[in-house]
Parts: structure tokens; C-alpha cells; sequence
């Protein structure tokens, strides 16, 4: 073993990952490095768009590193976008301001034939440098997560062109063409696989799949668009990496989160605010580690009832392995003086 490995395997996060039970629980925040953060802003006006920011890697990493200088989080994500896949695939991304993520949506074979995974790499060249420059600008107690969407969640804005509040025409173009779904949940997974596996070769040292709509699914649909595609990708990781800790995030998915860890193959999932702790406590953590799952709107309510709140999470999963974190992003209209308040309560109460 390296010296380098050697040294990331006291990490508390890794140590978490591999299912040891801390008294202080890791903790990092999903979207810690954004807009409730002025220095985040500063930084997007100088690159002067959000995909911009994503394409400098010297930009892109200095928003990664901007909320571990501030709080000193056990973690830090790399600060990229789940739609830069689909764009290195060849569909074109843009973002409409105030509104969010716009593509050309894919309707038929047509569109899906004119993407080419083979040159997926190129278009996510940028990405891969900001990786390698993080890996050499991180603190050495901080763990470094790489992440991607996962196919489902990904195909949900493929299809539609944007974001939507209940992903109906993913959904249908499932039930009408499962063929042509089944070649496009092929296709990002071969993305997908081979963009996480450059991250880990380049530094990353823990990867996160971001399933954000995995909820709501009828179970077959569920089995087909989550369980198998993911089951896949952390398999392609596995057997080049066989020890590389994966964190599952079927947002909003309650039971079938059982499910998902025992058929996935991941080391943690993530936790979404409406979860069940109890459920957590007796029925993930035997699996693995959980992650999460503080109310982002708490995090902006901030005082006594976020305390009490961070205190009876670390309370309920105290007893196997948690990572503190979120059950979604941080919001943009987030004090940050709140995010100081809970780094010290999760750490010294
Ligand atoms: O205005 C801005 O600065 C852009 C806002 C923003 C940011 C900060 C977007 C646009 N993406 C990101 C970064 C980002 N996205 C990260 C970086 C690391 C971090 O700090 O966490 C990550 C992990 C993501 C992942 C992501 N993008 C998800 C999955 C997680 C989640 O939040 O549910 C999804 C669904 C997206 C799509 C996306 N990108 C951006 C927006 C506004 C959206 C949501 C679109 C929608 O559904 O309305």
C-alpha cells in the first residue's frame, strides 16, 4: 500500500464508508459549494455562466475548495453538473437564466442515434482536469467525492428538454417505446461508467450516483430505469475498482431504498429528508452507511429547531455508520451564518 493510500484510509469519511461507527459522524453538504455563498458568486460572475464555470477547471475548482476554507467539510464534490453528459454525448445544453437546464429534447431513434458515446471523454475533458487539479489542492483529511447522475434522472431531462415537477414525459416515452428507453438507459450507462471511472483514475476517491427523481416510479419501471442501470454502473466501477466506496441517491424512493442497497451493490445511500430514521436504523444500516437527511428548509430556519433537529439525527443513527449531510442541496437563499451554526453542533454537541 502507498503512502498516499495509506494516509486517505484515516480518513474519517472512508472510515465511515467502510462501515466503522464514529462519535463525531462525517459531514459534508449536498450543494455546499453555490449560490448562498458570496464568494460562489463572485466566482460565477468572473466566469460569467454556470456552464462556463463547469468548463474552467481552474475556476471550477476554486468553488469546490471555497466552502471546505469556510467550514472545513469532511468532504468536498467535485462542482460539475449531471447534464455534462449529455452535452459530451452531443446534445445541446443550455441554461436559461432564472429559469434552469434547457436541451433539445429527444423524442425518437433519430435523436438518439445522432449521440456518440465514443467521444464522450472529449467533451469532459474540462472536468477531468479540475479533478486532477483538486486532487492535489485538497486538504489531506478531506475526502474527495466524484459524482454523476444516474441514468434514469439523467434521461428524465434528456427527454423532456428541461426540468419537470413529475418527469411524465420520461415516464411515457417509457411505457409507449421501452425499446427505445432501453437503448438510451444502455447508452448512459456506458457514459456514465466510463466518465466515473476516469474521475477515480484522475483523484476522485469516493463516487456518488445522483438518482434526484427515482421516486414515485411504479416498481416494474423502478426495477427496469433504477435498480438495473445502477446495478450496472457500480459493477463497471467494482471491477476496476473493487474497493472504491459508492453512495447511492434514489431520492424519495422510502421502502424500495431496502431494495436498492441489496441489489445495487452500493456502500451508503443517502438519505432524503422524508425517510423514515427508524426505517434507516433497522433496516439500511445493517447494509452499509446512510447519509443525510436534514431538511435544506431547516438549514434556512435555522435557531433551536435546527438543533434539535441535527442532535436527533445523530442521536437515531448513532449506533451505525452515518454520515451527516442533507436530504436534498442547500438553497440558494441559505444564511450562511446557519451552515456555521450546524458545522458546531454536528461536531461539538
Ligand atoms: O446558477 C447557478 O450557479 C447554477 C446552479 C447549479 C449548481 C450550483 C446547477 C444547475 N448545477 C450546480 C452544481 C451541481 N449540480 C453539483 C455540484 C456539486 C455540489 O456542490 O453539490 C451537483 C452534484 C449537481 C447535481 C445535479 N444537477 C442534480 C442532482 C442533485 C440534485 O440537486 O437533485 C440535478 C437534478 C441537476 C440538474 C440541475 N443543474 C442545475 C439546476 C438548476 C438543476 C435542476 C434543474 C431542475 O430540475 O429544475
Amino acid at each position: 500500500m502507498s503512502s498516499k493510500t495509506q494516509k486517505s484510509q484515516e480518513k474519517t469519511m472512508l472510515r465511515t464508508l467502510k462501515g466503522e461507527v464514529l462519535k463525531t459522524p462525517p459531514l459534508w453538504l449536498m450543494r455546499q459549494a453555490g449560490r448562498y455563498l458570496p464568494e460562489y458568486k463572485a466566482t460565477r460572475a468572473e466566469a460569467g455562466s454556470f456552464l462556463e464555470l463547469c468548463d474552467r477547471p481552474d475556476l471550477a475548482t476554486e468553488v469546490t475548495l471555497q466552502p471546505i476554507r469556510r467550514y472545513g467539510f469532511d468532504a468536498a464534490i467535485l462542482f460539475a453538473d449531471i447534464l455534462l453528459i449529455p452535452r459530451a454525448l452531443g446534445q445541446k445544453l443550455w441554461f436559461e437564466t432564472g429559469e434552469g437546464p434547457r436541451l433539445e429534447p429527444i423524442t425518437e431513434g433519430a435523436a438518439l442515434a445522432a449521440l456518440n458515446v465514443d467521444q464522450v471523454h472529449k467533451g469532459l475533458e474540462p472536468v477531468y482536469e479540475t479533478v486532477d487539479l483538486l486532487s492535489a489542492a485538497l486538504p489531506p483529511e478531506t475526502t474527495f467525492i466524484g459524482f454523476a447522475g444516474a441514468p434514469w434522472t439523467v434521461a428524465t431531462y434528456m427527454i423532456a428538454g428541461r426540468g419537470t415537477p413529475d418527469q411524465a414525459p420520461a415516464k411515457k416515452l417509457a411505457w409507449e417505446d421501452p425499446v427505445l428507453m432501453g437503448q438510451l438507459m444502455e447508452m448512459l450507462v456506458e457514459a456514465t461508467s466510463a466518465y466515473l471511472l476516469k474521475q477515480v483514475e484522475t483523484g476522485a476517491e469516493v463516487i456518488q450516483i445522483f438518482d434526484t427523481w427515482a421516486g414515485g416510479l411504479p416498481e416494474s419501471l423502478f426495477d427496469e430505469l433504477v435498480i438495473k442501470p445502477t446495478t450496472q454502473i457500480v459493477k463497471n466501477l467494482k471491477a476496476v475498482y473493487p474497493d472504491l466506496p459508492v453512495i447511492g441517491f434514489p431520492r424519495g424512493v422510502g421502502a424500495l431504498a431496502e431494495t436498492y442497497m441489496k441489489q445495487t451493490g452500493v456502500d451508503a445511500i443517502g438519505l432524503d429528508s422524508g425517510q423514515s430514521l427508524t426505517f434507516a436504523k433497522e433496516k439500511l444500516q445493517p447494509l452499509g452507511a446512510v447519509q443525510g437527511n436534514l431538511d435544506p428548509l431547516l438549514l434556512i430556519a435555522g435557531g433551536e429547531a435546527m438543533d434539535r433537529e441535527v442532535d436527533r439525527i445523530k442521536q437515531v443513527l448513532s449506533h451505525g455508520p452515518h454520515i451527516f449531510n442533507l436530504g436534498h442541496g442547500i438553497r440558494p437563499e441559505t444564511d450562511p451564518a446557519n451552515v456555521e451554526r450546524l458545522v458546531k453542533r454536528v461536531r461539538d454537541a
